[in-house]
């Protein structure tokens, strides 16, 4: 121990007690966030008829983003399914949901998970729906619900599950065509 410790203060450049706190200070900044509980959040996906046909379910913890989604047989059309966090959470307008305007994205990115120049902050995985038109898919984000430009901002936000896969790579929505489903989040 008589040699270690004074090794340790050098390496730092602290004498032992300093560097006690200074270990101290680490650990609380590491561990605080985490003895918080996950921010939650549910809400019903609806279909172009305004039918709801299914249930979104968000965990949000300190560094990411959880987010169950479970549609009902006869939800979707089956095969797979672009999904992805659109800006307003106005899904009022069930036929297009183009209320929801544009994908949440803050600093320009392109589209697609797949793209050099992106991802933007709704991109999300596709869903894929089994034959009798059900889908439960668990996927992470880095974006956040709350904070300022979180899905919970002043305008709120939406998941919008579109006709056709998204190809993680063509502008402005990897290719998935209609948006088919909608759940506010708020
Ligand atoms: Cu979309």
């Amino acid at each position: 121990m008589t040699r270690i410790l004074p090794l340790l203060a050098l390496a730092a450049g602290l004498a032992p007690p300093a560097i006690a706190l200074a270990q101290d200070a680490a650990k609380d900044a590491k561990e605080a966030p985490k003895s918080t509980e996950p921010q939650t959040f549910e809400a019903p996906i609806r279909n172009n008829k305004g039918e709801t046909i299914g249930e979104l379910k968000i965990r949000d913890g300190a560094n990411t983003l959880v987010m169950r989604v479970t549609v009902q047989p006869g939800g979707l059309t089956p095969g797979w399914h672009g999904m992805h966090f659109h800006a307003v959470g106005d899904c009022s307008d069930t036929e297009k949901f183009a209320n929801s305007k544009a994908h949440v994205n803050h600093d320009q990115s392109k589209h697609g998970l797949l793209n050099p120049d992106g991802p933007d902050e709704g991109d999300l995985p596709n869903i894929f729906a089994g034959a009798d038109g059900s889908a439960n898919a668990e996927v992470s984000s880095e974006t956040s619900l709350g904070g300022e430009g979180g899905l919970k901002d002043a305008d709120g936000s939406a998941l919008i599950l579109h006709a056709k896969e998204d190809d993680h790579t063509s502008q402005p929505i990897g290719g998935a065509g209609d948006r088919v489903a909608c759940a506010v989040i708020k």
